[in-house]
């Protein structure tokens, strides 16, 4: 039985986005999307594993690559053309425990990708304590750190003021995708509503460092919708299917736009505090507790498992998880 109960629950999502009446033309938009995904980049050497260290950390934001899972090699070894890389995971600290050199966190048991067939890491002639990629199919191998190489990749770390998430369930996280995705929607078997948010980049992105707001909400409950744009407010109906839940109330007040709509049990309230930049999402009742879907999680009272893809699967990955909800491209009638 669900630890929610029936006390009204709030469950708050907050959104740093900002508001702008700046017309977002479509060349802008294929422009930035082509730099996507954009958290790997590689610098180009001579170095050794300190130097390339000191290089990433050298634009703001960036550190050595440190991959945690096979879609985020998937995504490095996309940039891979020949030759040795570094990437940011040592046993520096500890000789056989290999650790992400930012927080000296362990890797076994999070992800690795060594070259095993070839016995790596082997640690030869004892003082092999950095990682490189070293093969086409982007193996792993330890070696000597003052070795000179000719690449290195750098991710992007996100930095602390980005524009942060945090699911019903509070699991916080930053995921910068742009374009169209679902926030949350009614994931039973007779879907009742969806709301679908439009994200920018801020005019302070950089190519290097995209961050990104909240432009759009598309708030679809039955047959009703409701976009608002800025402080441009469109609702209608959707000529669809007809639902007793057909509730969508608007208030704009001088800071901020409040939506609240109704579904069985439940009010869903979006705040659009158009000055804080921020975007408030909470709800009261439980009809939908495990019922929800989208870049919110699944509402189903666990933080752990908030990264669920449409077909149910759970990842670890933000990139995987955020641009999953991302939508195909929108039907032109
Ligand atoms: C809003 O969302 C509904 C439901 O997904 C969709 O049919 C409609 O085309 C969307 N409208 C806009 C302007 O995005
Ligand atoms: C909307 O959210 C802002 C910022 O979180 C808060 O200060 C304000 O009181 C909220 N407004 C309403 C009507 O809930
Ligand atoms: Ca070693
Ligand atoms: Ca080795
Ligand atoms: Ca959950």
């Amino acid at each position: 039985m669900s630890i929610v109960g029936k006390t009204a629950t709030m469950l708050r999502l907050i959104l740093i986005l900002a508001v702008s009446s700046l017309a977002f033309a479509a060349p802008h938009e294929e422009l930035i999307e082509k730099r996507h995904p954009y958290i790997y980049k590689v610098i180009t050497g001579p170095m050794n594993w300190y130097e390339a260290r000191d290089r990433c950390e050298a634009m703001v934001g960036w550190q050595l690559a440190q991959p945690k899972s096979q879609f985020q090699m998937d995504e490095i070894m996309k940039l891979y053309v020949a030759g040795f890389y570094w990437l940011g995971i040592t046993d520096l600290v500890n000789e056989g425990t290999f650790t992400y050199y930012s927080n000296e966190i362990p890797i076994d048991g999070i992800y690795t990708n060594w070259d095993v067939d070839s016995g790596e890491p082997n640690n030869e002639n004892g003082i092999e304590d950095c990682t490189e990629i070293w093969k086409l199919n982007g193996l792993w191998n330890d070696v000597n750190c003052l070795l000179v190489r000719s690449h290195a990749f750098c991710e992007y770390h996100g930095g602390h003021n980005d524009p942060h998430m945090r699911t019903f369930d509070g699991h916080a996280y930053t995921f910068q995708g742009i374009g169209w995705y679902y926030l949350f929607k009614d994931c039973s078997d007779n879907t009742h509503f969806e709301v679908t948010t439009k994200f920018e980049p801020r005019e302070d992105s950089t190519p290097d460092q995209i961050k990104t707001r909240t432009v759009a909400i598309n708030v679809t409950v039955g047959n009703q919708y409701a976009i608002l744009d800025g402080r441009d407010v469109t609702t209608g109906s959707t000529g669809g299917m007809v639902t007793d839940a057909k509730v969508i109330t608007i208030q704009e007040e001088d800071k901020s736009i409040k939506l609240h709509f109704t579904s069985k049990d439940t009010t869903f309230t979006l705040n659009w505090t158009l000055r804080n930049h921020a975007l408030d999402v909470s709800y009261s009742g439980s009809s939908y507790n495990r019922k929800l879907c989208g870049l919110m999680g699944n509402a189903d009272g666990d933080p752990r498992n908030d990264f669920q893809k449409p077909d149910g699967s759970i990842v670890k990955d933000v990139l995987e998880f955020g641009e999953s909800w991302k939508l195909t491209d929108k039907k032109s009638d």
